[in-house]
């Protein structure tokens, strides 16, 4: 059965063997494996048990990505990165299910009461053969305008942090360094290693593709579309041992790379929708 769900999890397996799980709890993918190897990150210590939001895997921000503002007092309300990644979703419908691609699209329960927007959140998730890509979907139910963030933290493994290179940030992307308190610099072009802690969002990528070169044979790709900013991070040592979650020395198995619309709020009219994709490929 190329998709089958329990209580806890749907997982998609393609006839090449790919196979992507996805936590019901936050509509969290927290495996993807292609090539008999897997590609996604999960701390050992995250907890997949609906108390807290999972550490690693793709969990889906929104509506706010980091602090929420200061207002207005239904956003200033929320938690970091939003209610989203802590809900739990379900599974709608299977969209495909066939060699070309298997699909899901799955769909957020109503927002907290004490965040009174109409809107509706899906989900979908495709897998092929080399590929992962993720769709959200916002559409504006209401009679007024919605303004949102929305971002996908993806986790991607890799053998070791400090070997790898990552490309597609274009020279005089401008970017917040929240490490340095949010400074505001602009990329120099180039390769970003990471050879300390890199907390930025860069803003309006031109290129939207980062590609990663995770320094022991594979190449990545993670291009996005509606998504129009892209976070990487990586707490390293000083950071992360602090995050209770996290697996011993996990900082070093992985980067994160995150599309999304965060730099500002994005803002929908009644009746519209706006979709953010990211397709992770492998070259
Ligand atoms: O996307 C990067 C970031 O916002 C970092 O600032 C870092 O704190 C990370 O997300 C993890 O956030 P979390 O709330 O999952 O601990």
């Amino acid at each position: 059965m190329p998709v089958e769900q329990n209580d806890k999890t749907i997982v998609l397996t393609h006839p090449s063997g790919a196979s992507v799980e996805i936590y019901l709890f936050g509509a969290t993918v927290t495996s993807w494996k292609t090539a008999g190897r897997e590609r996604i990150f999960l701390s050992n210590k995250a907890h997949l048990d609906g108390s807290a939001a999972i550490r690693g895997g793709i969990p889906v921000v929104f509506p706010v990505f980091g602090p929420p503002p200061s207002s207005p007092p239904e956003y200033a309300a929320l938690a970091q990165h939003g209610f989203a990644r802590t809900q739990t979703w379900k599974l709608e419908k299977i969209l495909l299910d066939r060699s070309e691609g298997v699909s899901v699209r799955l769909v957020a329960p109503p927002p907290p009461a004490t965040f009174p927007h109409s809107f509706e959140l899906h989900y979908v998730v495709t897998l092929a053969a080399h590929e992962l890509v993720c769709n959200l979907h916002v559409l504006n139910t209401g009679t007024e305008d919605f303004k949102f963030q929305a971002l996908l933290h993806t986790y991607l493994a890799v053998p070791d942090v400090s070997k790898i290179a990552l490309t597609g940030i274009d020279a005089g992307t401008s970017y917040k360094d929240k490490v340095l308190g949010g400074a505001v610099g602009a990329a120099p072009g180039g390769p970003l290693v990471i050879d300390q802690q890199v907390d930025r969002v860069y803003a309006k990528v031109p290129s939207k593709e980062i590609g990663l070169d995770d320094g022991a044979g594979d190449h990545y790709k993670v291009r996005f579309r509606g998504f129009e900013d892209c976070t990487i991070w990586n707490p390293a040592d000083v950071t992360g041992s602090k995050i209770a979650d996290m697996e011993d020395g996990g900082w070093n198995r992985y980067v994160c790379i995150e599309p999304g619309f965060v730099s500002e709020f994005k803002s929908i009219k009644p009746g519209e929708q706006f979709i953010g994709q990211q397709t992770i490929s492998i070259a």
